[in-house]
């Protein structure tokens, strides 16, 4: 996979995109990364790429120039704005952009684009949640880090991805690892027995009894076989008190 990112902080990407997972996929050559500064694609002798807002008001609006100019210097890619007001970026989002060639992402700054960029240059508008960050640099590593981690070959087993798929929109029950007993917390017994059925079936309740407490809106529309509903409607009387 391709990725190219236009922005006028390409330094806020140097951190998160060279670390980690991130960075061995880059080296192992399962995407690679492309930063331009849109400062360079500015067209004025200043190599301005914000401006006053027609119509007045406060903060200053991105140009439509240095973005057309520099999504125009590139190969065809699916050109994705982050903005506060585009659609909700979910995992499903993800593994659709993670079966593309060449993602282009624009990150602004100040109050957002000019409206024309968003209707004419952007194929698709995100936002990575309801609440208001200074410009588009960490949402666009938000959703970088989500779709390449979905790339064959960068997760180290297979496995991770393979479960996940069969979580089925649940919450993840919870993981534990040595020592057995640490400030007199146990691991619970179930995960020493040995017994894979039990555990499996342990976990499954644990999965669902936390998605019941914390996002009953992810429980409304997961998919629940017949011995999950039961296992719910035998605790109705409230599946206990709210975790934390
Ligand atoms: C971004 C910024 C707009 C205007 C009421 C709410 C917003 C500040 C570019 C994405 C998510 C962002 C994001 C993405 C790109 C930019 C700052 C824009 C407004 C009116 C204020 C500039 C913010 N999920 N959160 N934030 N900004 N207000």
């Amino acid at each position: 996979m391709r990725i190219d990112v236009l922005t006028t902080f390409p330094g806020m990407f140097a951190g998160p995109m060279d670390e980690s997972m991130l960075k061995r996929a880059r080296e192992r050559g399962l995407f690679e990364l492309h930063l331009h500064d849109l400062r360079e694609h500015a067209t004025d002798r200043h190599r301005s790429t914000d401006d006053a807002p027609y119509g007045g008001g406060a903060g200053m609006v991105m140009r439509p120039e240095p973005l057309f100019a520099a999504v125009e210097s590139l190969p065809a890619g699916r050109v994705i704005a982050m903005t506060p007001s585009g659609r909700l970026f979910h995992q499903t989002i993800a593994e659709e952009l993670s079966q593309l060639d060449h993602l282009v992402f624009l990150c602004g700054h100040y109050e957002g684009f000019d409206e024309r960029v968003l209707e004419h240059l952007v194929h698709e508008e995100l936002s990575i949640g309801d609440y208001v960050l200074t410009g588009g640099e960490l949402p666009a590593m938000v959703v970088i880090d989500a779709v390449v981690r979905l790339l064959p070959g960068v997760l180290g087993s297979e496995e991770s991805l393979h479960e996940e798929s069969h979580s089925s929109g649940l919450l993840e029950y919870p993981h534990y690892t040595r020592p057995p007993e640490f400030r007199d917390w146990r691991v619970p017994d179930v995960l020493l027995s040995g017994n894979h059925a039990t555990i499996a079936r342990w976990r499954r309740e644990q999965s669902l009894l936390r998605t019941a407490r914390r996002r009953p809106d992810l429980l409304a529309r997961a998919e629940l076989t017949e011995q999950d509903r039961r296992f719910l409607e035998s605790h109705a009387d409230g599946p206990g008190a709210p975790e934390r």
